[in-house]
């Protein structure tokens, strides 16, 4: 363990700590964020009515929408000056989900990611290949400060750029990759083709997260590679990846991290929390968060905490894999993206009309996603644009396919179908 006091913390005492933490949240919201304040106020709750993590089921839940009601800083905590880095959800442009973090928000970020790492099995002294994106997603920044508290070296390549990861892996001899399992599959193809087998790659450890993934899938890639794969769970929200990790030997579920994220799952229709086991929504509250505490946050993610004994001596729960979403989101090579942001930008062409299909399908390595669309005019230079267009504005990747009128489907009176998921299970 990185931190053994904290991550094997006697349960009567986390469940204490838990209470106290989150009716200060609560009281912290109430004085500092009006948009809670006036929440709380019309339900006639405040930070009193918390006495035990029963009573979390009363309060509101904070959404996405929320985020994009009150952008950019207007659910901050703090005033902007203590403002030490801001971040914005991945795939979204105009009003993006923007969250922020004052110093001791950052320290806690580096913390629950050293955890993460020291789980997944990274040590101080190993060289860390971090092929997250940097920039305003929390992917890169967030795994490199993590792994320099624990104490490994950070090679900060981010995403993208195949040939030149493969040769950065050959030159250094990194023990660690920090991915999207995806990735992982399309640099294990470029490895391969470079004559490399498991047996010539320095790689001992994967940690991989930011989309769903199986276990069929980290076979795969713990044969192709030559490592372990750990599950890191994570979403800017909250505070980014590191909010959940899975321990190396057993991977068996990502260890949350209790005392500082509240977890919660709740019923996906009426809201009503679930008890352990059971498959649900997964509500976070982040509890330590100064600059950006969010209560109940509604993540949208499917999953379940797997409670009981394990082997590592940890007392805090298990969460298991993301089964799946409880909105249409759609995550693309780890960016998020909504079919109504895609359609938002769609409005930008003349030509095109407002029938349009979203196909994914995984027959190579990735999901891929193909825009069906309706336009007035079909030819490949307009279908260049629009592929250019979705790239600058969503950060997506896809390929489109111009249609003329009258040929997608309509919807029959019923709600329409625009995402069609034809990927094969792995
Ligand atoms: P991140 O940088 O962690 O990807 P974002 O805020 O861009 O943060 O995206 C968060 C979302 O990404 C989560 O709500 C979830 O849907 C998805 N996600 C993150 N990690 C995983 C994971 N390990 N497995 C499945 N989905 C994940
Ligand atoms: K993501």
């Amino acid at each position: 363990m990185f931190n053994p006091a904290a991550e094997a913390l006697p349960l009567p005492d986390l469940r204490a700590l838990q209470l106290q933490q989150l009716r200060d949240t609560i009281a912290r919201l109430y004085d500092r964020v009006l948009a809670y304040r006036a929440r709380f106020g019309q339900l006639g709750l405040s930070a009193d009515d918390l006495r035990s993590l029963d009573d979390l089921r009363h309060y509101p839940f904070t959404r996405k929408s929320d985020l994009r009601d009150h952008y950019p800083f207007g659910l901050f905590s703090v005033p902007r000056a203590e403002l030490r880095r801001v971040h914005a959800s991945s795939g979204t442009s105009g009003k993006a989900t923007v969250v922020g973090y004052d110093a001791h928000d950052l320290d806690v970020f580096a913390e629950v990611v050293a955890r993460s790492l020291h789980a997944a099995g990274v040590r101080p002294g190993m060289l860390f290949h971090n092929a997250y994106g940097y920039g305003l997603f929390t992917g890169g920044l967030g795994v490199h400060a993590g792994a320099e508290r624990l104490g490994a070296g950070v090679i900060p390549v981010s995403g993208g750029g195949t040939e030149r990861q493969v040769q950065l892996i050959e030159d250094f001899e990194p023990e660690v990759i920090s991915c999207t399992p995806s990735y992982a599959l399309v640099l294990a193809d470029a490895l391969a083709r470079r004559g490399h087998t498991p047996q010539t790659l320095s790689l001992k450890y994967a940690v991989l997260g930011a989309e769903p993934w199986s276990d069929a899938m980290r076979v795969e890639v713990q044969d192709r590679l030559g490592v372990q794969a750990t599950n890191i769970y994570g979403l800017s929200e909250i505070m980014g990846p590191g909010v959940s990790n899975e321990d190396v030997t057993e991977q068996r579920g990502s260890y949350l991290w209790e005392d500082h994220f509240y977890p919660e799952i709740v019923h996906p229709e009426t809201g009503e929390p679930l008890p352990d086991g059971e498959f649900g929504v997964l509500v976070l509250t982040s509890m330590t968060r100064t600059a950006m505490p969010l209560l109940r946050y509604w993540t949208g993610d499917i999953t379940r905490l797997l409670p009981g004994p394990n082997a590592t001596g940890r007392t805090m729960r298990r969460m298991d894999r993301i089964r799946g979403r409880s909105d249409d989101m759609i995550i693309l090579r780890g960016v998020n993206v909504y079919p109504t942001q895609i359609e938002a930008a769609l409005v930008h062409f003349s030509e095109l009309q407002p029938h349009y299909q979203l196909v994914l399908t995984n027959a190579g390595p990735l999901d891929e996603l193909l825009l069906r669309v309706e336009s007035t005019r079909v030819d490949a230079p307009l279908q260049d644009e629009v592929i250019r267009v979705l790239k600058e504005q969503l950060g997506v990747t896809l390929t489109c396919e111009l249609c003329g009128p009258g040929e997608l489907p309509r919807s029959e009176g019923g709600k329409l179908q625009r995402v069609v998921d034809r990927r094969a299970a792995r």
